[in-house]
């Protein structure tokens, strides 16, 4: 059984089901200046360390063939999925919906919408909408991961306490092994990112394990000799 050296021990990689990448809202809306990260008054520079690393794993879980899943945060243009409750929170400077340098706010085929180029989904990609914080709300993700027969998920993206952790523990709770890998996500509040590693991984892994990058894709990588 090959494992990843992961916390608070190792991750058996799947005999049987398959493992997927999850990356999760790697968009321009929360990565570059104009868009809702920013409106909320967020440095969004924080969030731009990590794309080295997440181009890194994506390329590998490409080169094994393996799944890939990109989420993005978005809204249809007449906010018809978007309840009050999100609409109006967080008074920034622009809400959902409003016109901002790139496009209407976190509104689907928007320019900010967008995943960052870097990162541009291939067509063979799967690539869930959501109106939520958690990908599993309102999508068909479960649907999909089953027809794929996908069971391991290692999570990615941003940020790591809002949209990443509500995803993994949304998964976590419908029986997925779930793994966050710790230098491939970020937050704003890089002590946010600390804590949620912590509480993901704590009581013997209660919603689940954590790891680096560099420890997923030497765990990976032999399984694309076996393959080959
Ligand atoms: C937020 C996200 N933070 N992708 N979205 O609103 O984490």
């Amino acid at each position: 059984m090959s494992t990843i050296a992961a916390n608070p021990y190792e991750y058996e990689l799947p005999s049987e089901g398959k493992i997927a990448l999850v990356i999760i809202d790697m968009q321009r809306d929360f990565l570059e200046h104009g868009g809702f990260g920013d409106a909320l008054g967020n440095d969004v520079m924080q969030l731009q360390s990590i794309v080295p690393t997440v181009k890194k794993l994506l390329e590998t879980f490409r080169s094994l063939n393996f799944p890939v899943i990109h989420t993005i945060e978005a809204h249809a243009p007449d906010l018809s999925d978007c309840p009050p409750s999100k609409l109006n929170r967080g008074r920034g400077n622009l809400k959902i919906g409003d016109q901002g340098s790139m496009g209407r706010i976190l509104i689907v085929g928007e320019d900010g919408n967008n995943i960052i180029p870097e990162l541009t989904p291939l067509a063979n990609e799967i690539v869930i909408v959501k109106p939520g914080k958690g990908a599993f709300c309102r999508t068909n993700l479960e649907e999909i991961l089953q027809k794929e027969n996908i069971t391991h998920l290692l999570f990615t993206g941003v940020t790591t306490e809002v949209c990443v952790q509500t995803t993994m523990r949304e998964a976590n709770d419908r029986g997925y092994e779930c793994l966050l890998i710790e230098d491939g996500t970020a937050s704003y509040f890089p002590e946010f990112k600390t804590s949620t590693i912590e509480m993901l991984r704590a009581q013997g892994g209660i919603i689940g394990w954590t790891a680096n990058s560099e420890a997923v894709i030497a765990a990976l990588l032999p399984q694309a000799m076996a393959i080959a």
